[in-house]
């Protein structure tokens, strides 16, 4: 079987902009789902509202677009009335952590065994640019035309804290890396985080000196920090500076995880 068949073509075209990064994380996720050669009847991708939300009615399964926010509410309810379904969410970085932020700390805390993929693109898309809670300080925004104040959270760190099983970031730079992530996540029981930074030239990449697609791309690829390399950094007293993405898997444990199919009685 091929990812391309987890298309449905009679959707196309699709919405994305041109030289939007969320349709390589579809591709990278869709690719990581293909390789555990689940079944398509077996498996649903649940999202919320915005560009990256649009995902799941792209792929040939049972999807759920919900209310924005709710991605993972809904996602829950899906996981316990029927744990042998994997659920898979899709969601970006404002309908994850600002008006959904309660029910991600909650889905984490309760590790629940679904794997959820932020396309994190830094600002509101769908709804023309407004900040996040992941916009950088200095950006510009429709809410930030001075330049963000605040400070960004930091959803891994965000994810670990709350109890997520897995966690881990990469970008639209870092395809292979994100194929083997998402590909983990699903393997390993309980919530899988999993954070790709892209590129979003019409409503971030053109308010912040992104001129071309390819120089967003660049700066997210420069401004990334393996998680390794920053350990060392830290362990040798050096500072780490605020502009840098720390990328790679940033936890993997097993603490207990709700929603995982009880084992049939052995005879
Ligand atoms: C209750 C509610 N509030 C606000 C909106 C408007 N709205 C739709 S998408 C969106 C932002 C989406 O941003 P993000 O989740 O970062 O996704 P992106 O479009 O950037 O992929 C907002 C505020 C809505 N649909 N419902
Ligand atoms: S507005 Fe941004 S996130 Fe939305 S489709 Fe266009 S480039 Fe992608």
């Amino acid at each position: 079987m091929s990812f391309n068949e987890w298309l449905r073509q009679d959707r196309l075209p699709h919405i994305y902009c041109a030289g939007c990064g969320n349709g390589t994380i579809i591709n990278c996720t869709l690719a990581a789902v293909d390789s555990m050669g689940w079944k398509k009847e077996e498996t649903v991708f649940v999202s919320g509202i915005g560009c990256s939300s649009r995902a799941p009615g792209y792929i040939v399964t049972d999807s759920l677009h919900t209310t924005h926010g709710r991605a993972l509410a809904f996602a829950t309810g899906v996981k316990m009335a029927r744990p042998d379904l994997h659920v898979v969410v899709f969601t970006g970085d404002g309908d994850l952590a600002a008006i959904g932020g309660n029910h991600f700390i909650h889905a984490c805390r309760r590790n629940i065994d679904i794997t959820v993929v932020c396309m994190n693109n830094q600002i509101y898309g769908m709804t023309g640019g407004q900040g996040s809670p992941t916009t950088p300080r200095g950006c510009l925004s429709t809410t930030t035309p001075y330049g963000c104040a605040e400070p960004a959270f930091d959803l891994c760190e965000l994810a670990i804290a709350a109890g997520a099983n897995y966690v881990a970031r990469w970008s639209s730079y870092h395809v292979k890396e994100l194929e083997r992530a998402v590909k983990t996540g699903l393997e390993t029981p309980g919530l899988s985080f999993i954070e790709a930074l892209v590129q979003c030239p019409t409503n971030f990449g053109r308010r912040n000196k992104f001129k071309k697609v390819s120089d967003q791309i660049e700066y997210i690829k420069a401004h990334s920090l393996l998680k390794a390399k920053r350990d060392r950094m830290l362990e040798q007293g050096e500072a780490v500076p605020e502009d840098m993405y720390v990328i790679g898997e940033l936890m993997k444990r097993s603490r207990p995880a709700m929603g995982i199919p009880k084992k049939e009685a052995a005879p």
